[in-house]
């Protein structure tokens, strides 16, 4: 049985967390799997975005895999963060958008897992939160950076101190997730979005996501910077000289190459 399923819809990847008798829980062999599908995904020449999601009606994913971190010594938890850290930050740098579709518990690593994507759209069915502390360990997949970075410190220290779970109406009010919607209409939206994603140039939106994301620890000026640099590498390509030639014709250029 396969853990990530794969479904390549025109230019988007939907890769599915296929492991709904546990909730989608993230254990090695499921990560390792993620991390696979992913490095076979980076070499599709026509890929322009990706949907993360979790099977099953109740989870986008409710963590770690805890009956798997239960008896671990301190080697095999090192050996586990490490891996895990390789895969979520090859996610979160991955070289085109990430959309997560979160329904139902998107709890520990599954809420990192969220946050390690771009963009999050959250079904009203969503509960986010960090239980970890009550299991006597920190969030380790990124959820103590990540979750600060995105709403603000003081309000990632109140939900990782006290593991309360939130609703996505509050997520939204946070800044946590993008946008709230019906659970029937999550797939429909995250495929909306990553349509519209697709539609225009890549090269434009890799260097956009490589500036933001470089730019989040960059002071102001160097993260300018470093914009101007990403700016200039979109003059190499044939999509930029196509589309602003087919604009100054009054034409409508949707044919991107990724060339
Ligand atoms: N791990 C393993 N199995 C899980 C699981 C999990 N996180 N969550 C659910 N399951 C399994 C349940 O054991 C159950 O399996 P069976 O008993 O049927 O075999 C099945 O999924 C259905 O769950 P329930 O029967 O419990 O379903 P309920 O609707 O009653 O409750 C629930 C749903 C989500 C409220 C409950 O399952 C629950 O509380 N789950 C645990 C949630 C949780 O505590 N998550 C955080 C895990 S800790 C690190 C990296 C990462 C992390 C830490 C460090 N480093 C790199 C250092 C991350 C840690 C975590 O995520």
């Amino acid at each position: 049985m396969t853990l990530i399923n794969v479904e390549m819809k025109d230019k988007i990847a939907l890769l599915t967390l296929n492991r709904p008798e546990a909730l989608n829980a993230l254990n090695s062999e499921l990560l390792r799997e993620l991390y696979d599908r992913l490095k076979a995904l980076e070499k599709e020449d026509d890929l322009r975005c990706l949907v993360v999601t979790g099977s099953g009606e109740k989870a986008f994913a409710a963590g770690a895999d805890i009956g798997e971190m239960a008896d671990m010594n301190p080697d095999e938890a090192e050996e586990f963060a490490a891996f895990g850290h390789e895969v979520f930050s090859y996610l979160s740098t991955f070289p085109c958008p990430v959309i997560a579709a979160i329904h139902g518990y998107a709890l520990g690593g599954g809420f990192e897992l969220a946050l390690a994507c771009d963009i999050r759209i959250a079904a009203d069915t969503a509960r986010f939160a960090f239980p970890e502390t009550g299991l006597g360990i920190t969030p380790g997949f990124g959820g103590t950076q990540r979750l600060a970075r995105l709403t603000n410190a003081a309000y990632a220290m109140e939900l990782i101190f006290t593991g309360r779970r939130i609703k996505g109406e509050e997520a939204l009010e946070q800044g946590a997730v993008n946008r709230l919607v019906p659970a029937s209409e999550l797939m429909s939206e995250a495929m909306k979005m990553a349509e519209s994603i697709a539609a225009n140039a890549p090269i434009g939106v890799r260097m956009a996501k490589e500036a933001v994301q470089r730019g989040l620890d960059l002071d102001l000026d160097t993260g300018m910077e470093v914009e101007a640099e990403l700016f200039a590498e979109c003059f190499d390509s044939s999509d930029q000289k196509d589309a602003m030639q087919a604009f100054l014709k009054k034409e409508k250029f949707t044919d991107f190459q990724n060339k």
